[in-house]
């Protein structure tokens, strides 16, 4: 199973709301390793990056808007699959139709204001990885529970 990293980021509705603390929380208590975290502000351009397959969308403008209104937390996980099982943890895109245990489910009402992002794919992943965070950014280290957070079959 493949070790993979992914970039989420605490929206800025979350950060206006408190709810960073509890974002990270059900990525940590599911087992996935915090690799690189920081408070940002995305700027306009940064936004536009990121967002680049949304371009045409007629959701765009209203999007860059919301994501350059304030702070960002960004973080950079890994772990088992760690792609789909962070996008899990999220729920489905708008809170409205996403379940309950998810964060979108729990923690929201909005279809845009959705609190958290999380990388899509494997090459999606390294692009918004490569975005938001320089490579001496990202930590390696041990941590003294992962014995029994991964096994070798987890690792391989
Ligand atoms: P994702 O965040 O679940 O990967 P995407 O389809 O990649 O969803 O869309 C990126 C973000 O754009 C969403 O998280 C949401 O904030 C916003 N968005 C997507 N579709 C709509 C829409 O139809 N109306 C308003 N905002 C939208
Ligand atoms: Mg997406």
């Amino acid at each position: 199973m493949a070790i993979e990293r992914t970039l989420i980021l605490a929206k800025p509705d979350a950060v206006q709301r408190g709810l960073v603390g509890e974002i990270i929380k059900r990525f940590e208590a599911r087992g996935l390793k915090i690799i690189g975290l920081k408070l940002m502000q995305i700027t306009k351009e940064l936004a536009a990056r990121h967002y680049a397959a949304h371009t045409q969308k007629p959701f765009y403008p209203g999007l860059v808007s919301f994501m350059t209104s304030g702070p960002v937390a960004a973080m950079v996980l890994e772990g088992p699959k760690a792609i789909d099982a962070c996008r899990k943890v999220m729920g489905k895109t708008f809170c409205t139709d996403a379940e309950p245990g998810t964060i979108r489910g729990d923690l929201g009402v909005s279809r845009g204001m959705n609190l958290v992002h999380g990388s899509d794919g494997p090459e999606a992943a390294k692009k918004e990885i490569e975005l938001f965070f320089k490579p001496e950014e990202l930590l390696e280290y041990k941590r003294a529970g992962d014995a029994w957070v991964l096994n070798d079959e987890d690792r391989a």
